[in-house]
């Protein structure tokens, strides 16, 4: 069968990246998964402008083929949603039942949004800019419809890598993640890089809407009592791919494969458990690392004892931010990125030779062969025939 996105919710779309399908650093498009609040908006890029308003000295509306003019950057970035893993939760939380892919790594294409800024000419009083999309709707706990809108402080939308992304992975969005264009803020939790966006409105004041003030908050415990804090920039996490919870594996070396990323950092190092936390292994980070991005890691286990085992891994950031054990309750059904265990069983049988059941395992297999024997002297013996050449 062929690899899908895994659907929570069929309207709107809410759909999973399928995680075993994941082989290398980038997700593909069509199995990226897809956060939607409200139906598709189709947008006429003919006739599609995005407005530029608020505090600024020059109101401006852009048209796309203006905005494909401008001088384009490049980023390359995990972006997860803040509701990744929800399903995992005990007690239940209220929201779209997240298992563990609402994640994606991707390439991100498109215009500083700093360069629109600075051609409006941004007002001295400014402190955040507003983003809406074209998309709008019912919330079931609100009266009135409303649009996709949300706000980043000024800072956060000046910096250089925040972009009005046209194209993702080398090609022109699609429809699900926000064509014509989107805001991209990297490092950030999905929700701040707002789909399909028509209007930016540069505020003096912070903005207090639905999406920015009733959902996507969590709780912050201070001197003074509890607090509302915003969801912002991701935090450290790691995922298990491969071998899948349930799944029975043979005695031998067995190949854990995953990911991990740590929002606006690169990843320093991934732990694997396999005895329930007790102990603790350094996983092999794979290929490249760099801050936005996700890392692969694979860690191979060798395994002597049939059994059944409890899974864990735990990823640090650069700056030294580790994950924790437990999901932090002050964060409600937001920022779950706790090591979460993965129980496998181990059959008394031995892997064989001409077993492949994990691919993975194989070509590892192969290419520590293939390494080992390009080592080995020839053990041929060239015999040289006096004067007759060969
Ligand atoms: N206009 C609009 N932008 C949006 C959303 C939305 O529903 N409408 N969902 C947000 C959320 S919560 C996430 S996690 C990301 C998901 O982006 P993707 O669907 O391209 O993966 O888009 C964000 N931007
Ligand atoms: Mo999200």
């Amino acid at each position: 069968m062929a690899e899908q996105r895994k659907i929570v919710t069929a309207t709107p779309e809410n759909s999973e990246t399928p995680l075993q399908a994941v082989r290398s650093w980038v997700t593909p498009t069509r199995l990226f998964y897809v956060r939607n609040h409200f139906a598709v908006p189709a947008l006429d890029p003919a006739t599609w402008t995005l407005t530029v308003e608020g505090r600024v000295a020059r109101r401006q509306s852009w048209g796309l083929d203006d905005l494909l003019a401008l001088p384009e950057r490049t980023v390359f970035a995990t972006v997860e949603c803040a509701g990744n893993g929800r399903s995992f939760l005990t007690p239940h939380v209220h929201g779209v039942q997240w298992g563990a892919g609402a994640v994606g790594h991707a390439e991100w294409t498109g215009v500083p949004l700093r360069l629109l800024l600075e051609r409006a000419s941004v007002g001295a009083d400014a402190v955040e800019v507003l983003f809406e999309g074209a998309d709008a709707g019912h919330e079931g706990d609100q009266p009135e419809p409303m649009a996709f809108a949300r706000s980043l402080p000024l800072a956060k939308a000046l910096d250089p890598d925040t972009l009005l992304a046209v194209r993702m992975n080398g090609e022109r969005l699609d429809a699900n993640h926000g064509f014509p264009l989107r805001l991209f803020v990297p490092g950030w939790y999905g929700v701040a890089s707002v789909k399909w966006l028509q209007r930016i409105d540069v505020l003096a004041h912070p903005f207090h809407g639905y999406f920015q003030t009733q959902k996507y908050t969590k709780q912050r415990r201070t001197p003074r009592g509890d607090e509302t804090v915003l969801v912002g920039p991701m935090v450290v996490k790691s995922e298990l791919v491969r071998p899948r919870a349930g799944e029975t594996l043979k005695l031998g070396t067995n190949r854990l494969f995953g990911v991990a990323w740590a929002g606006q950092d690169a990843v320093a190092r991934v732990e694997v458990s396999t005895d329930a936390g007790r102990t603790w292994n350094d996983a092999e980070l794979l290929g490249l690392r760099a801050p936005y991005s996700w890392s692969l890691w694979e860690y191979l286990w060798e395994v002597s004892e049939p059994g059944t085992y409890s899974l864990l891994t735990r990823a640090t950031s650069v700056s030294g931010q580790v994950q924790p054990a437990e999901h932090d309750l002050l964060n409600g059904g937001y920022e779950i990125h706790f090591s979460r265990p993965t129980e496998v069983s181990v059959a008394g049988t031995l892997r064989g030779w001409d077993d492949r059941g994990d691919v993975d395992t194989f070509l590892y297999d192969m290419n520590a062969y293939a390494e080992e024997n390009s080592r080995l002297p020839l053990d041929v013996t060239l015999e040289f025939a006096g004067g007759e050449g060969i």
